[in-house]
């Protein structure tokens, strides 16, 4: 048989596909998952402290309010529950096909289809969504020898908790949003604990707190007031939309608050100076936490800046010759955002890659579509992802013109794609935006791909993406019937 639509990931962006997908009317669907479970990263990154750094009102569906929120920050594991919550609510699970990890999806020019190849067969569709995540695949550090480190060597995002860190010698190579998370946890229970700093972060006082059952009992009864909130944090977070894309000079407010709590929090100048980044806030992620900091009074943590030279069977070495020893090395060293593996699985008419439109080499359009890749879409595709807000409201955005697109396609028994007219005139004028934003004073991170470009994050207020994507122009595309 083949399918309407083949989505792709069950994470929050192949669930919110699902559900504009039955609500629009659109049958004979289904979503191929990996993994034998739904959630995404928010199921793979299981490490101690996990947690979002976007409030729970907000990174959550609009038209999935959960009132029960313990935290207004939380963690790992209830913003999971929530998935699994939204999944039952929304009768999704009969409509994955888990454990069918997709290797191949090309376009067959000769039936206007696409053609997918899983670990458990082949499927075809006629129109395909990407719903893989942008945070999907772990990226070791590329690190001379670190084949030979006889101990165990893990990645945030892959944590195994059968292993026990209690008394053990542990090294975190990186200073992202996971290490901040992560470190302040095993702090207490490791023996001793080096961290392996390359760059510092901007580290902001977190706001998060408990929800008092007061307010979850209003939430539920007046589901008014929970939007409301959720309208709040939204127009808050828009205003640093001036500072990260409209005057970078702004931030310079916002680097003494993160220089006054690193202040507040570590005494000694030396490591203050060694934690205290030189780049402009908002470069990189910008990260928030109340017991980073305080990790590093701890008599069993050390900061390390010395530059890693290689990983030895015993340990870290650093460039002035100091062996680290270890007996566990993690790596929170982040994902392949860029150059997201997804990319060389995706075959358009000519076979030629996803990956060259996606790496910011060809055009594409309104970050979802892409000429030569007829009948398919992509969530989190190029320049849709967020420094400032909540990747979830990228995501709606984006189903509505998807959803939109889709039927058109179908009722028509049409082939859709954007014309190359339409997509190099968004990418041209969204990179013209780029230069003046915080992402381009002069940082390594990971929005930008190797040549430098930032193919990642969206330079615009959210709402702009918004209007941008309520409609499907029809004169933007090349229509086949
Ligand atoms: O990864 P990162 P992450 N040698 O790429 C360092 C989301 N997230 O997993 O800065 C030495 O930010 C690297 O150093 P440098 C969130 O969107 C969200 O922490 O490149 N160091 C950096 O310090 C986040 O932004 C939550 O110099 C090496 C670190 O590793 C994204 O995930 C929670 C190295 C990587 O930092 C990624 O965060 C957690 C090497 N060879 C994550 N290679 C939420 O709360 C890399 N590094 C939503």
């Amino acid at each position: 048989m083949v399918l309407n639509v083949a989505v792709i990931g069950s994470g929050f962006g192949g669930l919110g596909t699902a559900i504009r997908l039955k609500a629009a009317g659109v049958g004979n669907f289904a979503l191929f998952e990996r993994a034998d479970d739904i959630g995404g990263t928010w199921r793979d990154n299981t490490y101690p402290g996990c947690r979002c750094d976007v409030s729970s009102n907000l990174y959550s569906f609009s038209f999935a309010p959960n009132p029960r929120w313990s935290n207004t920050y939380s963690y790992q594991p209830e913003i999971l529950a929530y998935l699994h919550d939204v999944a039952t609510t929304h009768n999704l699970r009969g409509l994955i096909k888990f454990n069918h990890d997709v290797t191949d999806i090309s376009f067959d020019v000769s039936t206007n289809l696409w053609h997918l190849t899983t670990s458990e067969g082949e499927f075809q569709a006629r129109t395909v969504v990407i719903a893989a995540g942008g945070l999907a695949e772990p990226r070791m550090p590329d690190i001379e020898g670190i084949g030979t480190f006889t101990g165990p060597i893990m990645h945030t995002a892959k944590w195994d908790h059968s292993l026990d860190l209690t008394g053990k010698r542990v090294g975190v190579i990186g200073t992202g949003a996971s290490a901040i998370q992560v470190v302040p946890q095993i702090a207490p229970i490791v023996g001793s604990l080096a961290v392996f700093q390359r760059t510092p972060s901007w580290v902001m006082p977190h706001l998060g707190h408990d929800v008092r059952r007061r307010s979850m009992r209003l939430f539920k009864t007046l589901p008014l007031a929970q939007r409301l909130v959720r309208a709040l944090g939204y127009w808050q977070r828009e205003l640093l939309v001036l500072g990260f894309v409209k005057n970078p000079q702004r931030m310079t407010k916002g680097e003494q608050m993160s220089r006054d709590h690193l202040a507040r929090q570590i005494e000694d100048p030396n490591l203050r100076e060694r934690l205290t980044p030189s780049y402009r806030l908002g470069c990189k992620r910008v990260l928030i936490s109340n017991d980073y900091y305080p990790a590093f009074n701890r008599d069993n943590v050390t900061l390390i800046t010395d530059a890693i030279e290689r990983i030895e069977p015993h340990g870290i070495r650093t460039k002035d010759d100091t062996l680290h020893e270890l007996d566990v090395i993690i790596a929170a060293t982040g994902f392949y955002v860029t150059d997201n593996p997804i990319g060389q699985k995706v075959h358009g008419v000519n076979g030629e890659q996803l990956g060259e439109a996606f790496r910011g080499e060809a055009a594409n359009y309104k970050g979802t579509m892409f000429p030569n890749f007829p009948n398919f879409f992509m969530l989190g595709g190029p320049n849709t992802a967020l420094g400032h807000s909540s990747i979830i409201f990228m995501h709606e955005s984006q189903l509505h013109y998807i959803v939109k697109a889709i039927k058109f396609a179908l009722l028509r028994g049409a082939r859709i794609e954007p014309s190359a007219q339409a997509a190099q005139k968004w990418t041209k004028e969204l990179q013209e935006k780029l230069p003046g934003t915080v992402w381009g004073t002069g940082c390594a991170s990971w929005y930008l791909n190797e040549q430098g470009k930032n193919t990642t994050i969206w330079p615009d207020f959210t709402f702009k993406f918004r209007q941008e994507t309520k409609l499907f122009d029809e004169s933007d595309h090349e229509i086949t019937v």
